[in-house]
């Protein structure tokens, strides 16, 4: 999504993780933990996706600006950045690996783990409707990193009954429907 936002196309390099691709002795010389997304950019080489979009952003002139460059601006996208990963992303993913992943290698889904992660992922979304009353976006009226953050995670949400939490909260889903027609994100997942 940064890079669609840049228009600029990288060469993707796909790790095939259900194989286990992304715990091979090659591919952890890149990601240590094991894990993907890696960035390489010449001789530079970095993974943690959260800090490679801040890299790319400070990098690519052309495009968008997804960076504010108020400090308090900046301050807030920080905010949410932190807020998505400390907060939403664990209890989204474990819908998302519950009624997704999980049955996709044909296991079933543990409603008790769905159940232990609702409240939190109920509560995270009152917070971020609530944010979102007076605002286009996480930030304001500019569309930055700390949304995109988000967008990975609300996208396989949506195709599970985690998509209810996200509904029932209005300026939630109007943000949601804003950012997830954007033509970048139609050319990040491949619809464009
Ligand atoms: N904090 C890391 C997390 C990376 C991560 O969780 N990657 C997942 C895919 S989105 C993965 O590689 N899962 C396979 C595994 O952990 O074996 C980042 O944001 O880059």
């Amino acid at each position: 999504m940064t890079f669609a936002e840049k228009n600029v196309t990288p060469e993707m390099t796909t790790v095939d993780v259900f194989a286990g691709a992304q715990k091979s002795p090659e591919h952890m010389k890149h990601q240590p933990f094991g894990q993907i997304p890696v960035l390489q950019d010449g001789d530079f080489e970095m993974f943690e996706s959260r800090a490679i979009i801040r890299y790319l952003d400070s990098q690519l002139s052309s495009g968008a600006k997804l960076t504010p460059s108020d400090a308090k601006l900046h301050a807030k996208m920080e905010q949410w950045i932190s807020v998505e990963s400390a907060n939403f992303t664990p209890s989204a993913m474990a819908y998302i690996y519950q009624y997704m992943f999980i049955p996709m290698r044909g296991g079933k889904t543990d409603e008790s783990v769905v159940a232990a992660a609702k409240p939190k992922l109920e509560a995270c979304c009152d917070i971020l409707d609530k944010n979102l009353a007076d605002k286009q976006f996480l930030c304001g009226d500019m569309f930055t990193l700390a949304d995109i953050g988000f967008m990975p995670y609300l996208e396989y949400l949506m195709q599970t009954p985690g998509k209810e939490i996200v509904a029932a909260r209005p300026n939630m889903m109007k943000w949601w429907e804003r950012i997830s027609s954007r033509p970048s994100w139609k050319k990040a997942i491949g619809q464009a």
